[in-house]
């Protein structure tokens, strides 16, 4: 069912030439139509090594994180796919893992799927407290604000092209991804979570080790929740 599909696959990257290698490797290319690393400004050698590794490399010199990803979606546009799935350039998802957000969506039993790593599993390490009780609590105003059953606001998702048009996300930072989540559910999209692992990012820790960015981050989800609620 899933093999029917034209799927294509987003990586947003900021300097990520340790885990990329594996990230790459690591995808199912039997599912896969073409795998676009969007380049966000990164220093590093994450541009060679992306096309190493047989990735279609995008360069964004403007950072944010929702900025890689709308680009990522942009350089799409012109032969959309008919699911994107989007998954962190870390390796702290696994990418093996894939088949699982696509499956909902080939079975027609879904039009965003998200990966959570809530009912996943999390490794040791991999998600700080501090991530972690937010993680908690913005999915907890999400399913009291619009009756939906979020548990995660996971990058590891897949969602169908013609939603994605629709949804029109207008976030370049790390609010696309609850972006995403809020407009689907008032929208009335069908969203469905499957549980997936997180694992120890491989490479250093960007945000969530790093108090005043983390905090920047979790105060932007919130402002994109209080945004979008009513
Ligand atoms: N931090 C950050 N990441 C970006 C940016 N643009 C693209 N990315 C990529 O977006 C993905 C998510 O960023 P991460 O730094 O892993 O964010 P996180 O998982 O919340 O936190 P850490 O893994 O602890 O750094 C990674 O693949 C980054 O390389 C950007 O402007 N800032
Ligand atoms: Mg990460």
């Amino acid at each position: 069912m899933i093999g029917v599909m034209v799927v294509d696959v987003v990586i947003p990257v900021l300097n990520e030439e340790r885990a990329l290698p594996q990230v790459l490797a690591e995808l199912p290319s039997s599912l896969i139509r073409q795998v676009v690393v969007v380049d966000n400004g990164s220093t590093d050698r994450s541009a060679e090594v992306a096309r190493d590794g047989g990735a279609r490399v995008v360069s964004e010199p403007r950072r944010g994180y929702g900025r890689a990803v709308w680009t990522g979606i942009c350089q799409l546009m012109s032969d959309p796919p008919e699911v994107v799935v989007f998954i962190d350039g870390d390796a702290a998802d696994d990418p093996t893992e894939l088949s699982r957000l696509v499956e909902p969506i080939a079975t027609d039993d879904a039009d965003l799927v998200i990966g959570s790593r809530t009912t996943g599993r999390i490794a040791e390490g991999a998600m700080p407290l501090a991530q972690r009780l937010g993680n908690l609590l913005v999915p907890l105003i999400i399913r009291a604000l619009y009756h939906t059953e979020t548990t995660d606001l996971g990058p590891f998702r897949a969602i169908r092209w013609s939603s994605l048009m629709e949804l029109k996300l207008i976030d370049r930072g790390f609010g696309i991804t609850v972006e995403m989540q809020i407009k689907a559910a008032k929208r009335g999209l069908r969203v469905v979570e499957v549980p997936v692992s997180y694992r120890a990012r491989i490479g250093e820790s960007k945000i969530s080790g790093n108090f005043k960015v983390a905090l920047t981050a979790a105060l932007k989800i919130l402002w994109t929740v209080a945004k979008y609620a009513g």
